[in-house]
């Protein structure tokens, strides 16, 4: 018997830094509700953010939540293809990218598998994850998360 997958809600960090960065990011919010199993709930606005542990020109940085009947290593799977479907290469770790999708938090689930973490283990340290988060659920980040990255910069488009 097929059984329905209640909802859980997550929520997804997107960021570029090559080409059309902005667009980028907009082409993959409407590929994430275009995706079967996941509905976009919301999603913050376009920041320029400086690039932190990374090279090249500055980033665009947005979140999105999304409520999803997808598994979390299921909705990696399509961020992934998303990332893919735009052009993403990995020469080395945190290499200048087209397009990067992360997964932030799904539901309260902590994940430790081989290829997924969740909670996002450097969330807390970024201002380009917790700004547009707070912007879309200031329940989930609070005024110290944001005082400890206020050095970082960033700005909304
Ligand atoms: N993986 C494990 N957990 C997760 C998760 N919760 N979400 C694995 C997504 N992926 C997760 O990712 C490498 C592997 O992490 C994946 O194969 C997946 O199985 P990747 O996207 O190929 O590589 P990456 O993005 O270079 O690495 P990572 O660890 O996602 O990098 P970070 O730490 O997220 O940093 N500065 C600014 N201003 N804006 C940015 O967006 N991004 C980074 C990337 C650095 N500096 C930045 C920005
Ligand atoms: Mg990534």
């Amino acid at each position: 018997m097929a059984v329905d997958r209640a909802d859980a809600t997550a929520f997804v960090a997107l960021g570029a830094n090559l080409g059309d960065a902005a667009q980028a990011l907009r082409d993959a919010l409407t590929a994430l509700g275009g995706t079967q199993g996941i509905r976009l709930v919301r999603s913050s606005s376009l920041y320029r953010t400086a690039p932190i542990q990374s090279t090249g020109p500055d980033y665009v940085n947005a979140v999105a939540e999304v409520s999803t009947t997808l598994t979390a290593p299921a909705l990696l799977d399509a961020l992934q293809a998303i990332e893919n479907g735009a052009g993403r290469e990995r020469p080395y770790r945190n290499a200048p990218r087209t397009l990067d999708m992360d997964l932030l938090l799904f539901g309260g689930a902590r994940i430790e598998s081989p290829r997924l973490t969740v909670p996002h283990p450097r969330m807390a340290q970024r201002a380009f994850v917790l700004v547009p988060l707070a912007e879309i659920a200031p329940a989930l980040v609070s005024k110290e998360q944001l005082a400890a990255v206020v050095d970082q910069a960033i700005e909304k488009i």
